[in-house]
């Protein structure tokens, strides 16, 4: 039997975080075994913000050197950037006429975005959840492993295929969020209500894969937690010490009540450094491999063409049958 087809993917819009990692990144490379992979660098969702083209180009390569260090294998996975495939561009405009402004005006993140960034409120930002449904429908994917913040597009991505279907018979398949249990939502360091963002403004929030040893157990260190100095998991009333409780667990493989017993008649300062330690231990090998990576473009280049030849093949072929479906002349 085939294997279930994966597609997911992350903006280069800056430093990859733990977040990211362990919200991501992590489920990715437990799937690549079982799994017909495509991991995309989001390169044009990342222009619904402005960028230094130098910048994006950068950070389009950074981001690649990180899904490699943290162990995707380009053997296993099609990896490849978003805009190296056209499909994606050409299924986002069929689908545009697919989805209604009601629907795009529920989503939360243009809420929270357009509020971030009041200056520049384009119509990218809009549709964004477009380009998104036809990265996902194009490869037919079964699954789409993100973090939790992820859920809605998830949502409308579903209701545009089952629309086009409805229409035009069985195209899409419908695919379905992949979210873990845990770390699906790691949150900020220094305000735990809210989740951990690469584009935060305070640094002290979030740790970058890239941080310094030193900047980590700082930061773990300034971590906001409660006055109870008790390792206890409550979401609700410790949201800083969960945070950090889920950070350590899912890094060491351990449950809430194991930490809850290791941390026993210890306070906070104990916890916090030993977070610290199990979050350098993680990031160091990987930020080894990523600046080895770095310095090596051929390699990363070889990469990323391997990946967008196999990733056009498969979306070409799905694209055209849209294209023939809505009453399009494919020009093959
Ligand atoms: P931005 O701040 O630019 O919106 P971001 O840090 O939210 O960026 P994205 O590129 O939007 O990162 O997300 C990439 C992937 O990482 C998505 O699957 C997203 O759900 C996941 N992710 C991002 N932040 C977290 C987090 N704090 N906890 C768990 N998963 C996360
Ligand atoms: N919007 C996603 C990035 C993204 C994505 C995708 C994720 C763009 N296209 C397709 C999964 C599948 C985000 O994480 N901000």
């Amino acid at each position: 039997m085939d294997k279930k087809v994966i597609l997911s993917g992350i903006q280069a819009t800056g430093n990859l975080t733990l977040g990211n990692y362990l919200g991501a990144i992590r489920n990715w490379i437990q799937m690549q075994d079982e799994y017909d992979c495509y991991y995309m660098i989001a390169d044009l969702h990342s222009l619904t913000v402005r960028n230094e083209p130098e910048v994006l180009r950068k950070r389009a390569m950074q981001v690649l050197a990180i899904y490699l260090a943290s162990g995707l294998d380009p053997d296993k996975n099609t990896i490849f950037l978003q805009s190296h495939v056209d499909a994606h561009t050409k299924l986002n405009w069929i689908l545009n006429c697919y989805t209604y402004m009601g629907e795009l005006n529920r989503m939360t993140q243009f809420k929270d975005k357009s509020a971030k960034h009041a200056d520049n409120i384009n119509s990218g930002l809009f549709t964004y959840p477009v380009l998104m449904a036809a990265d996902i429908l194009a490869y037919n994917a079964d699954l789409v492993p993100v973090g939790d913040d992820q859920r809605q597009h998830l949502e409308i991505t579903r209701d545009i295929a089952e629309r086009f279907n409805g229409i035009y018979g069985e195209t899409f398949v419908i695919p379905e969020a992949y979210i873990a249990k845990q770390g699906a939502r790691i949150m900020g360091l220094q305000d735990p209500t809210a989740k951990m963002s690469k584009s935060s403004t305070n640094l002290n929030d979030v740790i970058f894969l890239t941080d310094s040893p030193d900047d980590i157990r700082k930061k773990f260190k300034k971590a906001v937690t409660d006055s109870e100095n008790c390792v206890r998991y409550d979401k609700e009333s410790k949201p800083g010490v969960s945070n950090l409780m889920t950070i350590y667990g899912l890094i060491e493989g351990k449950s809430m009540d194991e930490i809850e017993k290791e941390f026993v008649g210890k306070g906070y300062g104990d916890f916090k450094n030993k977070t610290a330690e199990v979050v350098v231990k993680k990031v160091q090998p990987l930020q080894e491999k990523y600046y080895e990576l770095l310095e090596n473009p051929e390699k990363l280049r070889e990469i990323y063409e391997k990946g967008a030849k196999k990733a056009r093949k498969r979306a070409n072929e799905i694209v055209n049958e849209v294209y023939r479906k809505v009453g399009l002349i494919v020009d093959e």
